[in-house]
């Protein structure tokens, strides 16, 4: 294809441009945290091996230049440039409280104003109930196009990836099904392709520098969220919320103060999360604030207090205080 002949073809598809948001959706755990940080190429969202990690609807900006194939030009293969508004949701689930209620609430929500919609289901486990669930709330929604992802790919052996594959069809129709896994990056590039072939044409929502619409003040308390479920155990972890009342640069803008409270149910956890003559609160700390400095890229004074808010999951207006709410 000549200069002219590319010209002629740009104007006859718009300006070639695609774009479009794309909702992950999936069972707790199985990894959409995971994938959208390694597409974002940074920790956007927080990642941990316990159910109900992630709290909000969090979006990362990808732009991709990717050749997919296409009828249209001469040798099938067409460049495309694109941004991939990536949306990561919390885990559906069953909910205990009303904080499990809103969560549900929040990823559903994504659900209804997006271009695409991936969903997520874990290989190393069994398909089973939970993902018949979603898949059947899925099937309701016929017009945006859907992706199936099988991933943690790494954890099983080629023949049970097969198995599962099959076991994922009957989900319900996809677009397309493609095993990966958002650990080693295994089958992510073509996923990137899919999502691209059917994303409609459209504008650059984001400039090229932006990486998520997460303000720092939200990411430098999910940190410090991130390190408490790192470091606790049974209830405790999803008990916690956190909140960074202030953060700002001091004068010579060498180091970033930030005030942050940690928030739990009871008075026994208060004393975990302090621990014995504070070393858990110490550890809590130092982690977090590591990954904070990387964050902002400067020296960081962090200073940490944890407060009991009797029972606050159950409750709307600590829920909507403390930023899950919608
Ligand atoms: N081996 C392996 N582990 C993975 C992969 N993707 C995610 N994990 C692990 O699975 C666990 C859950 O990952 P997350 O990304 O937090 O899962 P999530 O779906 O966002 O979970 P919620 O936010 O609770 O809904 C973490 O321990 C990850 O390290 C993968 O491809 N391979
Ligand atoms: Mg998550």
């Amino acid at each position: 294809m000549d200069e002219d002949d590319r010209d002629s073809f740009i104007d006859k598809q718009g300006n070639g441009f695609k774009s479009g948001f794309v909702a992950i959706v999936g069972r707790p755990n199985t990894g959409k945290s995971t994938l959208l940080n390694y597409l974002a190429k940074r920790k956007v969202a927080i990642i941990s091996d316990k159910p109900q990690t992630t709290r909000n609807s969090i979006r990362a900006i990808i732009n991709v230049d990717v050749a997919y194939k296409t009828n249209v030009s001469d040798n099938g293969m067409q460049k495309h440039e694109a941004q991939i508004v990536l949306i990561d949701t919390p885990g559906l689930h069953k909910p205990k409280d009303a904080l499990g209620s809103q969560l549900n609430q929040t990823a559903r929500n994504t659900l209804a104003d997006v271009d695409a919609i991936i969903f997520m289901v874990d290989a190393s486990q069994i398909i089973g109930r939970g993902d018949v669930y979603i898949a059947n709330e899925l099937s309701s929604i016929t017009t945006t196009p859907k992706i199936l992802v099988l991933n943690k790919v790494d954890k099983v052996e080629e023949h049970d990836i097969e198995v599962q594959l099959e076991v994922a069809k009957q989900l319900g129709r996809f677009d397309a099904v493609i095993p990966l896994s958002a650990s080693t990056g295994r089958g992510v590039d073509q996923l990137v392709d899919k999502i691209v072939s059917v994303l409609p044409e459209g504008p650059k929502y984001y400039p090229d520098d932006m990486i998520t619409d997460q303000p720092e003040k939200i990411i430098a308390a999910e940190f410090v969220r991130e390190q408490v479920l790192e470091l606790t155990y049974e209830e405790v972890p999803h008990g916690v919320a956190v909140e960074v009342q202030e953060m700002k640069s001091r004068k010579d803008n060498a180091i970033v103060d930030i005030f942050a409270t940690i928030f739990v149910e009871r008075e026994s956890q208060k004393g975990i999360l302090i621990g014995k003559e504070g070393k858990m609160l110490k550890e809590i700390g130092s982690r977090s604030r590591i990954e904070i400095e990387q964050l902002l890229g400067s020296q960081v004074f962090l200073d940490l207090r944890v407060r009991v808010k009797k029972d606050w999951r159950k409750d709307e207006r600590y829920i909507r205080q403390f930023g899950y709410m919608d």
